[in-house]
C-alpha cells in the first residue's frame, strides 16, 4: 500500500511493502525503575507517556502488515560483548552485568531486559538483540532488511536521543528513508526529545522526517503518492 502522509519538514510518501517499523529498546530496563535507566540516575516516569502510543503504532503496523523489528540492547551473562568503558558507567554496585531488583542489569535473559508487556513481540516479528546505542552495530539488521528489499524505516521508543537517533542516523547514511513517530518516542529529557526531533527535520530533513501517529495511523492509500513531496 502506498501512502502519503503530512509530516515534517515535508510530506512523506512510502510503500508499506518495502518498510518496516523499527521499535527501539521498548525494555523494562529502561522504562520501570530498578533498571539500566534509573540506575544511571534518570527519572523513568519520564517514558511512561509513549508507552499506548508506541502500541497504537504496533497495532498499525501489523494491521498493514508491516516487517517489525524490536530491538533490545542487552549483553551476553558474559559479558565478552560489552566494552570495558560502556562498564564503567554509572556508580559502583549499579553497573550493567551488576544484581538489581529486575535481575542483572542491561543482561540479555534477565526479567529487566525484556519488554513492557504492552509491547511484547508477536511471533513472526522479529526481536534484536544489540550490544550498543545502534541497532545497526554488529548485528545483522541490515542484510536482515536487505533481504526484505527495504527501503524505508519508521521509528518508535527510546530514548529519543540515544539508541533512536543512534539508529536513525545509521540507517540515513545507509540508504534508507527514515520517519520517526512524535508520540511514540521519549526521553529521560522532554527537552532532548523536543531537540532530536528539531535536528532530525532541520536542513530539509538532513537525518529523516517526523511525523504525528494520528498522520500515520489516519493515512489513507493514494495513487498520488509518487515518491517523496
Ligand atoms: C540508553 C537507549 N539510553 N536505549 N539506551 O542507554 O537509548
Amino acid at each position: 500500500m502506498e501512502l502519503l502522509i503530512d509530516a515534517q519538514p515535508a510530506p512523506f510518501g512510502f510503500e508499506t511493502t518495502r518498510s518496516a517499523l523499527i521499535m527501539i529498546d521498548m525494555q523494562r530496563d529502561f522504562l520501570l525503575p530498578g533498571g539500566f535507566g534509573e540506575a544511571l540516575g534518570n527519572d523513568v516516569s519520564q517514558l511512561a507517556g509513549c508507552i499506548a502510543p508506541a502500541r497504537q503504532l504496533l497495532d498499525w503496523a501489523r494491521s498493514v502488515r508491516m516487517s517489525i523489528v524490536h530491538t533490545k540492547e542487552a549483553h551476553a551473562p558474559d559479558l565478552s560483548d560489552c566494552p570495558p568503558a560502556k562498564l564503567q558507567r554509572g556508580a559502583p554496585g549499579k553497573r550493567i552485568g551488576d544484581a538489581g531488583p529486575m535481575g542483572r542489569i542491561l543482561i540479555d535473559g534477565e526479567v529487566g531486559s525484556d519488554f513492557v508487556p504492552e509491547l511484547a513481540p508477536l511471533a513472526g516479528e522479529r526481536v534484536l538483540r544489540k550490544p550498543g546505542k545502534g541497532a545497526f552495530y554488529a548485528t545483522d539488521l541490515g542484510d536482515w532488511l536487505a533481504r526484505r528489499n527495504v527501503d524505508t524505516l519508521i521509528f518508535a521508543g527510546v530514548t529519543t536521543e540515544v539508541c533512536v537517533q543512534t539508529t536513525m542516523r545509521e540507517a540515513n547514511d545507509r540508504g534508507y528513508n527514515c520517519l520517526l513517530v512524535e508520540e511514540a518516542t521519549a526521553s529521560y529529557f522532554p527537552h532532548f526529545k523536543q531537540a532530536t526531533l528539531d535536528m532530525v527535520r532541520a536542513q530539509g530533513g538532513i537525518v529523516g522526517w517526523t511525523a504525528s501517529l494520528a498522520a500515520l495511523t489516519g493515512a489513507r492509500e493514494t495513487l498520488l503518492a509518487k515518491g517523496r513531496a
